[in-house]
């Protein structure tokens, strides 16, 4: 299967767009592309809109087999998320350590830009969103300078673009990047290609009209 008819995936996708974290119209990502859709995490805004959405990551997670020693939430959207999936992976019986950075070092106190358990052994990401793969990168520099093993990412959405380097289009997706260049593993709850899916089974209704601009942006955009 191509995962894009994965159940947990399309619950996924309903569970965003219901949230308001998922929406559509014009917007500019960071790797200055106009989309026509955004994914804001920050947007599970409340204890039920996490839990559920550590619910998804968790149960990625443990499916996909990939084994790890710790997380890892880069500064500062990982950061809830991290805490919110070891508490679930903990409540599902599977209790690791967290650490998260800070962007700004601390010149005093404890010092350091690391909080949380000491960054050993391999490590697995937990961000929101990967496009053209800047931010995964940053935190795989971190765990490296911290003489750990970045292991593995898991993100909600991956958004299924081509990589950046130097400001131009690469011919590989950030996360075949990740993959292939890096060898790192990646599990996502969702692709852009579940929420195609998703927008494809609502044709006919609101939602349905946003399929077409969507598709012209992988056209455009899109590999992997
Ligand atoms: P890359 O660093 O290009 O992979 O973009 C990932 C980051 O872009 C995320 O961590 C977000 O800060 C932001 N982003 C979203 O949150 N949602 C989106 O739908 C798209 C982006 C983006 O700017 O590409």
């Amino acid at each position: 299967a191509d995962g894009s008819q994965d159940a947990l995936a399309q619950d996924f996708v309903e569970f965003a767009v219901r949230s308001g974290v998922l929406r559509f119209g014009e917007f500019r990502t960071k790797a200055g592309r106009l989309s026509p859709y955004f994914f804001n995490a920050g947007l599970f805004d409340d204890g039920a809109k996490l839990g559920r959405l550590a619910q998804f990551y968790a149960g990625r997670i443990l499916a996909s087999g990939i084994e790890f020693d710790m997380l890892f939430g880069p500064a500062y959207k990982g950061i809830p998320l991290a805490a919110a999936v070891a508490i679930e992976l903990a409540r599902m019986g599977r209790n690791v350590p967290y650490a998260y950075n800070r962007k700004e070092a601390k010149d005093h106190g404890e010092g350091g830009t690391l909080v949380g358990a000491p960054v050993r052994g391999r490590v697995l990401i937990v961000d929101d969103v990967m496009s053209a793969g800047t931010a995964a990168r940053e935190s795989i520099a971190l765990i490296r300078a911290a003489g750990a093993t970045p292991h593995a990412v898991a993100i909600a959405l991956d958004r299924q673009e081509k990589a950046t380097e130097d400001g131009h289009d690469a011919p590989w997706s950030a996360v075949q990047y990740v993959r292939e260049r890096l060898g790192l593993h990646v599990c996502a709850i969702a692709r852009l290609a579940d929420l195609l899916h998703y927008l494809q089974v609502h044709a006919g209704q609101e939602l349905g009209q946003h399929h077409a601009k969507v598709l012209a942006y992988r056209d455009r955009y899109g590999a992997g």
